[in-house]
């Protein structure tokens, strides 16, 4: 029944440009004495038009640099957004334009999902830096009062656009700031992690962005939807009875289920010898889509930095949590300050006016983290912190213990479950609202939702530390590894390190045992030999599974418990994985799920464990 009902949705997109372009022309007119707003096409090299609006301060003092955001979004709440999120940008002084890029809403043109950059020598094609080249030259000589300086920044999909800009940029481009731009889709960022489809998010977008120009809610027959993605089936039953082909995406998503050529070309790359333009890379702790991203992108550009233009800024934050509200708690969590406000004035605002209208020096580090659990932000010379850091293994041990010492014994020691594809593990608390459901969802905190959800089902397996006789903290690099095998042939291994709060937090009751993950990750076993080539797991085998689980900085505080859970699912973030090896699970059939027995070793022989980077008490 609910694939009759999403029949239903209409493939026709439910914006409608006009209208909200006259609430937002509209707010622009109460305020006269503000802003000058034009509302322009402007020519790109191949006579593409693309819709643009550029906020002038009326009667400004002196010329004022332009500050550049082009989203997929659609940009008629743009006179709302520089009173709320760009608020602290705007009253310091500078010339605001958004632009709808090529195919989205306003502009004119084709929409290709995260359009792959052009190489380096080809002059010829086009992609998101020479569209943003050939505006920024455009602004320069129509934009009265102009300073010739350009900045770009936004969340996201705008962090990318600003990142593709600075590749090949315009002389004018003279610093970015872009926040939680995804750097890889495959392997670690909004569609997929390492291949572990990210279903509800991947086909939630995909329908968003190409259901027609502007953006389209998919029309779920149900609040939670967990038991709509449940009741789909295989993935093969997408395109069959609900997108019938029509969503370029996900077909891209059905085509190329490896690390293939498809999705290498669209990852982050730098071609050029020289990073050029300075760029302040933002990322959020436990930002729901793109952490991967920003990480990477700032890893990258460092190896090209020769001049230390590159910088870091890693806060408490959820997906784009730094540009509204105070930041002061995600969630349950609370930080003891205002971290989302404190970048926006005191790291942002510096580092525009420093780049673009060369007024003081930003004091910033070269990586600058807030440091939860102690709640404090922290300078360091280099992130991953290269001094300073002990990387120490925790083992899990009987008894559902997790300690420092390693397994001794020659014996079998293990845990397992039985991990059941009809049953999958959901990754948040029931209901599952849709991700952008209008009438709120939970999606955006997940993240640093209480793990007791899910603690105690039998497909989940903990191991827990005694309480810590001091505090902990860590800087950089935590990794897991299993050693595990399955009855099956193809498994997803998911590991979460988890902060556990003591039994009694005095005055915050509900906090008394919260279960914080502190670092997650999910792989899909069949790429253990590689990401470009997936191979059946042997039955029975017992087999390393080493990954990342990002670097982090946090202190476990003294009286807190060290806890790690693994299991099998996490749905419906995570599609389903049969368990029984198929070449595509997008093409699985309904029969190739079946349940699986799988065992988590954690003998001398096979020690599995989670390494984290303990700083050292001088630190
Ligand atoms: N996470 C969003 C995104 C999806 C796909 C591509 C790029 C970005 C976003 O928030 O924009």
């Amino acid at each position: 029944t609910c694939i009759a009902f999403a029949l239903a949705a209409t493939l026709g997109g439910i914006a409608s440009p006009a209208a909200a372009q006259e609430a937002a022309l509209e707010t622009a007119r109460t305020r006269p004495a503000q802003w000058t707003v034009s509302d322009v096409m402007i020519p790109m090299r191949d006579g593409v038009k693309l819709r643009t609006k550029i906020f002038v301060p009326a009667n400004p003092k002196a010329a004022l640099p332009i500050l550049f955001l082009r989203t997929p979004y659609g940009i008629d709440d743009s006179a709302q957004a520089i009173e709320s999120r760009y608020k602290e940008l705007a009253e310091d002084g500078y010339i605001f334009a958004f632009q709808d890029i090529r195919g989205k809403f306003g502009s004119e043109g084709d929409f290709v999902m995260l359009r792959p950059a052009r190489k380096a020598g080809d002059t010829r094609s086009l992609d998101e830096g020479t569209d943003a080249w050939d505006s920024i030259a455009w602004m320069l000589k129509n934009v009265p009062a102009n300073n010739g300086r350009v900045g770009m920044l936004g969340n996201s999909y705008l962090g990318w656009t600003s990142v593709m800009a600075s590749l090949e940029p315009h002389p004018a481009l003279k610093a970015i700031a872009p926040m939680a731009s995804p750097a890889d889709m495959w392997l670690g960022d909004d569609f997929y992690h390492n291949g572990a489809f990210r279903l509800s998010y991947g086909f939630e977008y995909a329908y968003m962005m190409e259901a027609g120009k502007g953006n389209a809610q998919f029309a779920f027959d149900r609040y939670d939807t967990y038991t709509w993605y449940l009741g789909l089936g295989s993935l093969a039953n997408v395109n069959r009875d609900i997108f019938r082909n029509r969503i370029a995406t996900w077909n891209d998503f059905t085509a190329h289920p490896d690390y293939d050529a498809f999705w290498q070309r669209r990852a982050f790359a730098i071609d050029t010898a020289e990073l050029k333009v300075p760029t302040l890379n933002v990322a959020g702790w436990w930002d729901q889509e793109d952490f991967y991203g920003p990480m990477k992108i700032y890893e990258t550009l460092e190896q090209r930095d020769k001049r230390g233009l590159n910088y870091l800024v890693v806060g408490p934050w959820k997906h784009g949590g730094a540009r509204v509200g105070p930041g002061d708690a995600l969630g349950a969590i609370g930080f003891d300050s205002a971290t989302a406000k404190y970048y926006r004035e005191r790291i942002e605002i510096p580092w525009f006016a420093y780049h673009l209208k060369g007024q003081g020096k930003p004091d910033l580090p070269e990586a600058l983290t807030f440091e939860a659990g102690s709640n404090r932000w922290r300078r360091w010379d280099t992130w991953p912190p290269k001094t300073g850091v002990e990387q120490r293994k925790l083992y899990f041990g009987a008894g559902r213990s997790l300690s420092f010492s390693a397994p001794k014994g020659d014996g079998e020691g293990f845990d397992s479950y039985v991990s059941d594809p009809a049953h999958p593990v959901p990754y948040r608390h029931r209901p599952i609202q849709a991700t952008y459901f209008p009438g709120g969802s939970a999606w955006s905190t997940w993240l640093v939702e209480d793990q007791r959800f899910v603690d105690g089902r039998p497909d989940v397996l903990t191991w827990e530390s005694a309480p810590l006789e001091a505090d902990l903290t860590i800087a950089g690099k935590v990794t897991a590894k299993l050693f595990a095998s399955t009855t099956g042939s193809d498994a997803d291994w998911i590991v979460k390190l988890i902060d556990v709060y003591p039994e009694h937090v005095s005055g915050n009751w509900p906090m008394s045992g919260y279960q914080l993950m502190v670092s997650s990750e999910v792989f899909r076993g069949r790429y253990r030999q590689g990401f470009e080539q997936p191979a059946a797991i042997q039955a029975g085998a017992v087999l390393p599974y080493p990954f990342s689980l990002h670097t982090q900085n946090y202190t476990f505080r003294k009286g807190h418990r060290l806890m790690v859970q693994v299991q099998s699912s996490w749905f419906p973030l995570i599609d389903r994985n049969p368990q029984t090896f198929v070449p595509n699970i997008f093409s699985a059939k309904d029969s190739d799920f079946r349940p699986a027995t799988h065992r988590i070793y954690r003998s001398a022989r096979y020690p599995s464990h989670v390494t984290i980077p303990v700083v050292t008490p001088m630190q």
